[in-house]
């Protein structure tokens, strides 16, 4: 049932829009196979959930302490406590920010403390990441010269984790390292400079339990100082110690999509988002003992595939075949050809363990934080590293024996493959480009309109992987040349976006200059954190156009947001001056004018503070020089994209004689 929501002027998809309008071959396949079948995905899950409560939608509804839940509507317009609708509900989407904090910030942990162990000579793990350690060393004011590796390496390690964790007022060291001048004076006035990540998520469930902040805007400070502390401790962090760790991503072209498995091969997914573990199980699929095991076992040989941001991960630095996301992970099963998945940490939902007992698929879980009954628990712990080999080959075993095991009359694999060129850092983008002189030409010149970051999840609420799709199609084709990472990232590598024939899909200007350096459109960057790599190279055109962030033609675009991580990836834009435009309204009550009640014919204004504050022309865009747009319809929503580049252009006086393409 398609649900119609005024109160968001929206209407969300039943599952046969899904079918009709997901862009991949490949899933509808899935979808239409697993109907078949009576299995369930979340796509019938989420119909089960309809009517989705409207207050819930719109933020609305308070559940911080066990007086409630409490709703604000017609009836009431307080919470029992006393608590306002703008505190309610700059409240809630505060929490979601440091929840997801939380989730990049325990991803920021493994990594940091797999460095310590790597410069310990722990496990067997190696500093590969060179380049990044004396970069940081260099921004830290760390000594570098004739000392070894390691203890650079450590040394600049201990300041990213005083950064996570730090809990006096002294400085965040790599805001300081990296924020761009003029963004921390902003910032210095505004009051909002964080301490670390962990004091801020302290201080925003602090301020939001039962008696404590109910003046909004303090609230709202809060989240803008919350975002801050997400992007330059958790991003960052976990971004830059992955980088030391394995080193910076290489180029390359390589397959995805569905059809990367093969019957006769042993298949095993990995899933997830921390890389420590996924690398060294990769190390070990690929050794000669496990590839006997395979043969021994009957199999052709071992494919390996992504799923999530360890799929994009894999695919950055080793070329490894991605198949899908989060909205993806249980089709991918429902092609019973899956022997095993390895899951580490975050967006690995429990649907995918009920159709991997279908499909009688192994589920293996790496992460000591997430257990996943009747999976097999092979746990990595960082601070006690000793065990990974071992484990890893254990994992990599148990995954060649699920295929001895395994009931393969049900294998449905969609031929569909794509051809993708990865290995985007922010350093090879620079150079490929020929430096950030030249981009700030390319733009001033109108052969770029502009640059902008599609990034983040799936949702069921629009048609899957549709947004994605159609925004990135409209935008290549209109000159604007696209950054991606997570979910979205995967929509678009299997639509052939990121490849290396996309060029004729984009508009004149970078349809030229893609042939002209043999580039992609649309350029996979890597996993969620890795949007750090995306911000540092607006920072540096910023730089070397002289021109602050929040006056170049930039924008950040979710187009299916759907997990609590989304909300800071936005607000880390918007807090640069990076306008956001979100593809599905967030649990904010909408600036739309309503019937007044009683008074027929009589419209209200349906707003309030909050939306005022992130979407309207006093809050936010005064403050740090960035706003939020909505538009759950693509096309418009390129539209808005167009917009509002074309707008910055005209400011700056770029928008010469070029027209935006349509
Ligand atoms: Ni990002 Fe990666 Fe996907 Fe969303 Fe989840 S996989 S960290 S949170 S759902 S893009």
């Amino acid at each position: 049932m398609k649900q119609h929501l005024p109160v968001l002027n929206v209407e969300v998809p039943d599952k046969a829009e899904h079918v009709a309008s997901t862009p991949n071959p490949a899933s509808r396949e899935l979808l239409q196979r697993l109907e078949a079948l009576g299995v369930e995905t979340l796509f019938d899950r989420f119909e089960q959930q309809k009517p989705q409560c409207t207050f819930g939608l719109t933020g609305r509804c308070c559940r911080m302490c066990q007086w409630g839940p409490c709703r604000i509507g017609p009836r009431a317009e307080r919470g029992i406590c006393g608590k306002d609708q703008n505190a309610m509900v700059i409240g809630n989407v505060m929490r979601a920010l440091v929840a997801g904090l939380s989730a990049h910030g325990r991803h920021a942990h493994e990594a940091m403390f797999s460095v310590l162990a790597a410069a310990d000579g722990k496990a067997h793990l190696a500093i590969k990441g060179e380049a990044r350690v004396l970069e940081l060393a260099g921004r830290f004011g760390v000594p570098a010269e004739g000392r070894p590796i390691a203890d650079v390496a450590r040394e600049v390690t201990r300041i990213l984790l005083e950064d996570l964790g730090r809990l006096d007022a002294s400085p965040l060291r790599t805001l300081e390292a990296f924020a761009p001048p003029e963004r921390q004076e902003t910032w210095r006035g505004l009051g909002i400079l964080p301490r670390s990540a962990s004091y801020e998520v302290m201080e925003a469930l602090h301020m939001t339990t039962l008696g404590g902040c109910t003046d909004w805007t303090a609230l709202a400070a809060q989240e803008l100082r919350a975002a801050l502390a997400y992007c330059y401790s958790t991003l960052f962090g976990s971004s830059f110690a992955t980088e030391m760790l394995f080193g910076l991503p290489q180029q390359r072209i390589t397959t995805v999509n569905y059809g990367i498995l093969k019957a006769d091969h042993v298949n095993v997914l990995m899933h997830g988002h921390s890389p420590v573990m996924v690398e060294v199980i990769l190390e070990k699929l690929r050794s000669p003992e496990i590839q006997q095991l395979a043969s021994a076992a009957g199999a052709a040989g071992i494919v390996v595939g992504g799923l999530c941001c360890s799929g994009e991960e894999l695919l950055a630095r080793h070329g490894v075949s991605t198949v899908t996301n989060i909205g993806g992970q249980e089709l991918v099963l429902g092609t019973g050809a899956v022997d095993a998945v390895v899951v580490d940490m975050q967006c690995v939902i429990p649907g995918a363990k009920i159709l991997a007992d279908c499909f009688g698929t192994q589920i293996i879980t790496t992460c000591k934080s997430n257990r996943i009954p009747g999976a097999l628990h092979v746990p990595f712990d960082p601070e006690e590293p000793e065990q990974l080999q071992a484990d890893a080959e254990r994992v990599a075993r148990a995954a060649v024996e699920a295929f001895a095991r395994r009931d393969r009359s049900k294998i449905h694999i969609p031929q569909v493959t794509t051809a993708a060129q990865v290995g985007w850092s922010y350093e090879n983008i620079l150079d490929t480009l020929g430096g950030a002189e030249r981009i700030v030409e390319l733009l001033r010149s109108g052969t770029l309109k502009g640059i902008a970051t599609i990034v983040g999840c799936n949702t069921p609420k629009v048609p899957y992987e549709h947004n994605h799709v159609t925004l990135a199609r409209e935008l290549i084709r209109s000159d604007v040349l696209l950054l991606t990472t997570g979910c979205c990232a995967h929509a678009l590598l299997n639509d052939g976006l990121c490849g290396p024939d996309a060029a004729g899909q984009a508009g004149p200007g970078l349809g030229r200059l893609c042939r002209q350096l043999g580039i992609p459109p649309v350029l996979a960057v890597g996993g969620c954190v890795d949007n750090t790599r995306t911000l540092r190279l607006f920072a540096e055109v910023s730089r070397a156009a002289g021109v602050a962030v929040k006056d170049l033609p930039f924008m950040f675009i979710g187009p299916e947001p759907g997990n609590e991580k989304t909300v800071g990836q936005g607000l880390t834009f918007l807090v640069h001056g990076v306008s956001n435009l979100v593809g599905f309204p967030g649990p904010i009550p909408p600036a739309i004018p309503r019937p007044k009640p009683g008074e027929p014919g009589e419209l209200e204004r349906g707003s309030n503070d909050v939306i005022d504050f992130l979407a309207g022309t006093e809050g936010v865009l005064k403050l740090v020089g960035a706003k939020i747009y909505t538009e759950p319809e693509p096309r418009l929503g390129a539209q808005l994209v167009r917009m509002h580049l074309r707008r910055k252009r005209l400011a700056l006086g770029w928008a010469g004689q070029h027209s935006m393409g349509q």
